[in-house]
């Protein structure tokens, strides 16, 4: 298979360190598959990198507004397959689960969520106890929404092209644009009758780059709870 039906989306804040290696392992195990490195104006050498691996660089330096969810939003209206699957920079969410990702859309699924059942190294309690919350908030929102309640606020998952960019150009006002959540805010918004599935996998640790995640960002998704 070539995955020329995919695009893989890949937010990026100063990502030097992880994006080409990323890139490489992409073209190894999805050959033709289209990639998006939605950059929101790194100040190191992601952009470059992601230029020189032939990837697609979406540059998003002069924007209004940056973020994570308002960076994957501009790459899914931009994307021009029938497939797209988000996936973080730093190795975090293992890239060969993009296969298992765009089998279950090929065999007819809407929206497939990738379902964090494992953490690799020690979560501290403070951590532990904020992504409990925010699952739980999350499952509270979404309780009258038919469909199965995985990892509402995972980083990574894929859809179908289509239906997302529905969503995305409808409700865009109603997107937290500088939250993480982009998947949750997605889900507020998709029909009762989305085929939603899953696809398990252990979330690894970042060995490389600093992360970005902030208090803002999870008063973002605590404010998100009320659109
Ligand atoms: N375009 C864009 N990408 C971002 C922004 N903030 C983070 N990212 C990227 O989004 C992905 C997730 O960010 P992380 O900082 O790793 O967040 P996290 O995985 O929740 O936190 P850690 O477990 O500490 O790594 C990475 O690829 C980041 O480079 C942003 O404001 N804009
Ligand atoms: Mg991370």
């Amino acid at each position: 298979m070539v995955y020329d039906d995919t695009t893989i989306i890949i937010p990026t804040f100063n990502e030097e360190k992880n994006i080409g290696k990323l890139l490489k392992k992409l073209k190894q195990i999805l050959p033709k598959a289209k990639i998006i490195v939605s950059d929101d104006g790194s100040r190191d050498r992601t952009q470059e990198i992601a230029v020189e691996k032939g990837a697609i660089l979406l540059d998003r330096k002069r924007k209004p507004v940056h973020g994570l969810t308002v960076s994957v939003l501009d790459a899914i209206i931009k994307c021009k397959t029938d497939f797209f699957v988000v996936i973080d920079a730093d190795f975090q969410h293992p890239p060969e689960k993009i296969l298992e990702v765009v089998g279950k859309l090929r065999s007819g699924k809407d929206l497939i969520i990738g379902n964090r059942v494992k953490i690799q190294g020690e979560w501290g309690f403070l951590r532990l106890l904020i992504s409990r919350t925010a699952f739980y908030m999350g499952y509270l929102r979404l309780i009258f929404k038919k469909f199965p309640k995985y990892d509402l606020v995972s980083g990574f998952f894929g859809g179908k092209t289509k239906l997302a960019k529905e969503i995305a150009l409808h409700n865009q006002k109603k997107f937290e644009l500088r939250g993480y959540k982009v998947l949750f805010d997605l889900l507020k918004y998709m029909p009762n009758t989305t085929k939603v599935d899953k696809v398990d996998y252990e979330f690894g640790l970042r060995t490389k780059g600093d992360s970005k995640l902030s208090k803002k960002i999870m008063f973002y998704y605590f404010r998100s709870m009320f659109k």
